[in-house]
């Protein structure tokens, strides 16, 4: 049974391919500095927006034609997890991502929801015995179903809690399972709409008792998966608790849980906070706790999550700049938490969306290396900062000024001169790398 007839195994066929099926820059076996485009990249596919959206939005009914639409219930899953290792295998993908929604329906009871995840792990473990596919991150998915109305773990109900430890608890056995390499978190309706009726002290110290019970389980099951944070500042709360990078952190710091934890950074989370894709990456990075990445990209016109395919070169090459100077992501990855257009509704969409994004983050990959090893940003942010490397700033830096001396210094140094920080050379020069990079490469 084949649920995507019209498309064979995409290959990487070189930039002068006219083949839409096909990558014209993701080529998973080519080497840069001394791995494969493959391991730098660790691309994943997310259950969500690839198998179970329908393209409905608050204005209109689904449209999307899916070969596995005449199926309901547990045939419709088991139906789902055929359709994805073939999509995995065709677009020859390393990894995959799923809430445990996405892959069981939730029966009657908590019981028979456990039941149904058993018998779908059991058939996706088995499909991962012989598929290259690996499993990324699980989550739990905390927010669509009424229950979970004033949020999971800081709900004003402690029975929401209650459900919601058993959530993770079943989730994280089934990482265990099936070996994920991550755990996710990401706070669904973790947050609150309005401060009138909100205890906000208790939501926080609850989240972080949810976080340490979690942490706890882990440690007793023997799973070894890195746990992540998932930042996002609002949708669908007004005030999301994980708002972004540095309020997470804090969060963390806080509540003695920063050893446990690193982030799941997503492009469009990042712009929904104000900040860019990069400035988040770049938060995680220099704090040690860049832990994967929910590849995508944002409207600049609408004030949504709108998870689009990420497609712009100059934010996948400023990312990847990120992560290469992370020493790659460890045990995360690229996971295009990201859905086709409502307009894009058939089958063949899935694949032309993500040879797009991972050809838009083959292309980073290739331009960031090349900035890093000709020294385009780092020499001149090191020239920038040099006056921290002698004198007065290399005191301050090695913790042998105060106050007292720095008034001193200054009352002889008054004549301040500074100098252009070069913003549009800077732009220009990743311009020509961009273009350049792809200019010479012959296929
Ligand atoms: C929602 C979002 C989620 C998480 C996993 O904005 O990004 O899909 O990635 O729960
Ligand atoms: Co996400």
């Amino acid at each position: 049974m084949s649920y995507f007839k019209n498309v064979t195994n995409i290959q990487y066929e070189g930039k002068e391919s006219k083949n839409s099926l096909a990558f014209k820059y993701y080529n998973p076996d080519e080497l840069i500095n001394g791995k494969t485009m493959e391991e730098h990249l660790r691309f994943g596919v997310s259950y969500w927006h690839t198998f179970t959206g329908d393209g409905s939005d608050p204005f209109g009914a689904s449209t999307m034609i899916r070969p596995w639409d005449h199926y309901s219930k547990m045939d419709l899953a088991k139906a789902r997890v055929e359709a994805a290792f073939e999509f995995f295998e065709k677009l020859n993908v390393p990894f995959f991502c799923f809430h445990d929604t996405d892959v069981a329906p939730e029966g009657s009871n908590l019981i028979e929801t456990y039941e149904n995840l058993d018998s779908i792990t059991a058939m996706i473990k088995d499909y991962m015995k012989t598929s290259k596919a690996q499993l990324l991150w699980n989550t739990a998915n905390m927010f669509t179903h009424p229950r979970f109305v004033h949020g999971a773990a800081t709900s004003c109900n402690a029975d929401v809690f209650a459900y919601s430890a058993a959530k993770v608890k079943k989730g994280l056995e089934i990482a265990k399972e099936l070996g994920a390499e991550n755990y996710v978190f990401w706070g669904g309706r973790e947050g609150y709409e309005t401060l009138l009726n909100t205890n906000l002290k208790l939501e926080l110290d609850n989240l972080a008792r949810f976080y340490h019970m979690a942490v706890d389980y882990a440690k007793e099951i023997g799973y070894t998966g890195q746990f992540l944070i998932e930042p996002k500042p609002k949708e669908p709360t007004k005030h999301q608790y994980d708002f972004d990078v540095a309020t997470a952190l804090a969060f963390l710091l806080s509540y003695d849980l920063q050893d446990h934890f690193k982030f799941n950074v997503e492009a469009n989370h990042a712009t929904l906070a104000g900040h860019t894709f990069e400035h988040e990456l770049r938060m995680a990075r220099i704090n040690g706790m860049l832990g994967s990445v929910d590849a995508n990209q944002g409207d600049t016109l609408l004030g949504w999550d709108t998870d689009e395919f990420p497609a712009d070169l100059y934010s996948t090459t400023l990312a990847m700049f990120e992560i290469l100077n992370n020493d790659g992501l460890g045990k995360g990855g690229l996971n295009f938490d990201a859905k086709v257009r409502r307009g894009s509704f058939e089958p063949e969409d899935l694949f032309y969306a993500h040879i797009a994004g991972m050809d838009s983050f083959a292309i980073g990959l290739k331009v960031a290396q090349k900035l890093i090893e000709d020294r385009v940003l780092d020499d001149f942010i090191e020239e920038r900062y040099n006056s921290f490397t002698e004198g007065i700033g290399r005191d301050i830096v090695e913790g042998k000024a105060d106050f007292h001396k720095l008034e001193a210094y200054a009352l002889q140094n008054d004549a301040i001169q500074n100098r252009s920080g070069r913003q549009e050379l800077l732009k220009a020069k990743i311009n020509q790398y961009l273009l350049e990079s792809f200019a010479n490469v012959r296929v």
